[in-house]
């Protein structure tokens, strides 16, 4: 008897320690974009980036583009983040994508480069 109680009054002991359930962690998302040129065409690949809502975005953006200029953009005006990438100094950005849409990203300095859209999922 005196061995349940014990059990007994070390199973809530340990209940009340575990408490409520922590929170998940947020999800997070590592991706790599290349921007290279192709038949004549600058492009930041892959060009559709999709994620939940609330994951955390962090892009490694590499320039590959061989032609000059050695300097293209990423940008994603709908979440202010912009970056200026130098051909063979990579640039890494980082953001939470707290907001649902459809977000284009472009390269900022040249408007006929072909950037991609962010879809940020509910
Ligand atoms: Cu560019």
């Amino acid at each position: 008897m005196r061995t349940l109680v014990a059990t007994l009054a070390g199973l809530a002991c340990l209940i009340a320690l575990a408490g409520p359930a922590p929170a998940a962690e947020p999800a997070t998302l590592n991706l790599t974009l290349v921007n290279i040129e192709y038949e004549g065409t600058k492009i930041w690949v892959p060009g559709t980036i999709v994620v939940k809502k609330g994951t955390k975005v962090t892009l490694k953006l590499i320039n590959n583009v061989k032609a000059e200029p050695n300097q293209h953009g990423f940008a994603i005006p709908g979440y202010n983040v912009a970056a200026i990438v130098n051909r063979g100094e990579s640039q890494t950005v980082e953001f939470t994508a707290d907001k649902a849409g459809v977000f284009p990203f472009i390269c900022q300095l040249h408007p006929a480069h072909v950037g991609g859209e962010l879809v940020v999922l509910e």
